[in-house]
């Protein structure tokens, strides 16, 4: 699985603090630690109480890359904010997010083309999120066209559900595992894969166990990525042996060493 690291995100007090004092030192050790914990690609969101999200965004994007070359994964619903940090970004990017809005199609698909970003878009609109399969794959049909037409490479397109927390859209959560197994089979070559995985434990009391137990079984629905918490082991050694299980991985007695 492709892991992007969420603990970069203003929607944690501490990291909000940081942001707001620019703490250097915290951020950057929040870096290392989950580039070292096995994250290819870094969320970066300021967080709703940013008083300065183009500002905050720059610093974090300047201050995380004097650490760590791996993909930035730019997480804020502002174009200033997006376009500004792929162009200052050295390291690769991901623009986190697009959906399926004209205005944020005809803003962002180009925008990622230029800077060779690879682009997250959610399957939802004006309308918000939507209630079912059917709604879900009609949004992520027209962000396909939209992206073929550009001729946008299907490679670095990463189609995301919405995955809703558990305790408010129980119901929804098998309709969004179909989801994700029919947004493969849309288009060839096949978009990838993406959830917000924390999404479906806010709120909820065991969140670890629910975390993992969805990253799992996306994993068996085709789910190539998710923005999780890869400081927790037991999601991160889960996600191993699913890969084991699903021969995406050659097994080794010490599979949780690799
Ligand atoms: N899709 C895409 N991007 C996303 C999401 C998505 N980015 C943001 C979010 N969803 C994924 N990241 C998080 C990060 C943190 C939490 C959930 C998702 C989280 N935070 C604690 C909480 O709200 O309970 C913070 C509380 C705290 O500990 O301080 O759960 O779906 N493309």
């Amino acid at each position: 699985m492709f892991i992007v690291g969420e603990l970069i995100n203003g929607m944690y007090k501490q990291v909000a603090k940081a942001i707001a004092d620019k703490d250097k030192v915290f951020i950057q050790d929040l870096a290392k630690k989950q580039v070292e914990a096995g994250s290819f690609a870094l969320d970066l969101n300021c967080g709703p109480q940013s008083k300065d999200p183009l500002n905050d965004m720059i610093w974090l994007v300047e201050t995380i890359q004097e650490v760590t070359d791996k993909i930035l994964c730019i997480d804020s619903t502002k174009y200033e904010v997006i376009k500004k940090a792929v162009e200052i970004a050295k390291n690769k990017t991901m623009i986190n997010s697009a959906n399926a809005e004209d205005e944020k199609l005809e803003n962002l698909v180009p925008l990622a083309q230029k800077h060779n970003s690879a682009l997250i878009a959610l399957a939802m609109d004006k309308k918000g999120i939507p209630q079912n399969k059917e709604q879900r794959l009609e949004l992520a049909a027209k962000i396909i066209g939209f992206t073929q037409e550009s001729g946008f490479d299907m490679q670095n397109l990463f189609l995301d559900p919405v995955l809703m927390p558990i305790n408010v859209a129980q119901a929804q959560l098998v309709e969004i595992l179909d989801t994700i197994r029919d947004f493969k089979i849309l288009t060839e070559p096949s978009p990838k894969t993406i959830v917000g995985l924390s999404n479906i434990s806010q709120g909820a009391k065991a969140r670890s166990i629910i975390n993992r137990t969805f990253a799992v079984m996306g994993l068996s629905y085709g789910l190539d990525s998710a923005i999780l918490d890869p400081l927790d082991k037991k999601l991160i050694d889960a996600i191993k042996a699913a890969e084991l299980v699903l021969n995406k991985n050659i097994y080794c007695d010490s599979f949780l060493g690799a």
